[in-house]
């Protein structure tokens, strides 16, 4: 495409990407061997322990689980394998080895393709799903920040921590997770940036983190959450009025309701969409059917980000790419985009300065 050069030399900001979406089935293989982590079986009979993985042939190999991952069918098939990959997160260098390789991939695309140009990332984890382990968030921060020192001295790129509550969990979990996280400090010092919600999106409406949520506004934190990815419009409207969210991760079910989306361009809140998801999980066939022509005609913000670039089949740059080639947008309308994700950003008003 002409706008190739435009689109890699736009500085981006990413709002919605999941540290644990960011772990490649190679470093999972190579994790679980240096942790020795066994994985699901592969063949012969399953054990009849209670816990005990079923037989599945995509963790055969590296190669074996990409193929899977293209045949995603739903949001909760994709969780099944992305939690499996948890298992073999176990240390603060586990966390800092998968920390760096994403920032370095996002500030500088492939090997020698000088791509990515990713100034700001705002990366979720899922506190969660590690503590049943024995893993704390203290030892997640610590990898973390370890490797975003190094990346921001080596790339230029500056990133920021927000721990996501679980929705398939119970909300109880999920307030105490909260409450343990605010009271070590982690959001005073900076540590953690702000509180977000994610996970199984049905029948778990946002009015259930009401109560966390609000805790979380009168400590003074940013709050983002998801929804409108599989759950109705309705679902992102409340976000806004109930949780108090200024950003929605995804919300591209609000193009289906005119009000909806009236509401969200007056209130200027910004939709962190992820177009490659939304393909493999099946939320639509094709990057043609998200909603970018819909938002930009009606003054709805949104970013654009990869979500688990690592299952997905793309880092920011593919999605940026991906968005151009369904759609073939003006120049200006880039500027927009990228200009949005950027103001839409909590990195603070100096470093949103020097970035755009
Ligand atoms: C997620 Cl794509 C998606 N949706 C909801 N929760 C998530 N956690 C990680 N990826
Ligand atoms: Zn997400």
């Amino acid at each position: 495409s002409p706008l190739h050069d435009l689109l890699t030399a736009l500085p981006k900001c990413e709002h919605h990407v999941h540290l644990e979406g960011t772990l490649s089935p190679e470093l999972l293989f190579e994790l679980a061997a240096k942790n020795s982590i066994v994985l699901p079986p592969i063949s012969g009979q399953a054990s009849g322990d209670v816990g005990a993985d079923a037989v599945d042939p995509a963790f055969a190999s590296p190669e074996a689980l990409y193929a899977r991952y293209a045949q995603f069918t739903s949001l909760d098939d994709f969780l099944h394998y992305y939690y499996i990959g948890f298992r073999v997160l176990l240390t603060a260098s586990d966390f800092e080895a998968l920390t760096y390789a994403y920032l370095r991939r996002a500030a500088t695309g492939l090997p020698g393709s000088r791509t990515g140009n990713v100034r700001h990332a705002e990366v979720f984890f899922d506190p969660q799903g590690h503590t049943p382990r024995g893993i704390l968030p203290s030892t997640i921060i610590t990898g973390f920040h370890a490797a975003a020192a190094r990346a921001e001295r080596d790339f230029g790129i500056t990133a920021q921590l927000i721990p996501c509550l679980l929705r398939h969990l119970p909300v109880a979990d999920g307030e105490a997770t909260f409450d343990a996280l605010a009271a070590a400090g982690h959001f005073a010092s900076g540590a953690l940036a702000g509180l977000g919600l994610c996970s199984t999106e049905i029948d778990r409406p946002p009015a259930l983190y009401a109560p966390v949520f609000t805790r979380a506004a009168a400590l003074g934190i940013d709050r983002t959450a998801h929804a409108g990815e599989e759950g109705p419009p309705g679902y992102v409207s409340a976000a806004v009025a109930e949780l108090g969210v200024r950003r929605v991760d995804h919300g591209v079910r609000a193009a289906e309701d005119e009000d909806v989306m009236r509401g969200l361009s007056e209130a200027g809140v910004l939709l962190t969409v992820c177009p490659l998801s939304n393909v493999a999980l099946k939320g639509v066939t094709r990057i043609g059917e998200v909603p970018v022509r819909v938002f930009l005609d009606r003054g709805v913000k949104f970013s654009l980000n990869s979500d688990d670039p690592a299952y997905f089949g793309g880092y920011i740059q593919e999605n940026y790419c991906a968005v151009e080639e369904a759609f073939g947008l003006s120049v200006d309308e880039w500027r927009i985009i990228a200009r949005n994700a950027v103001e839409g950003s909590w990195c603070g008003e100096e470093r949103k300065a020097v970035i755009l």
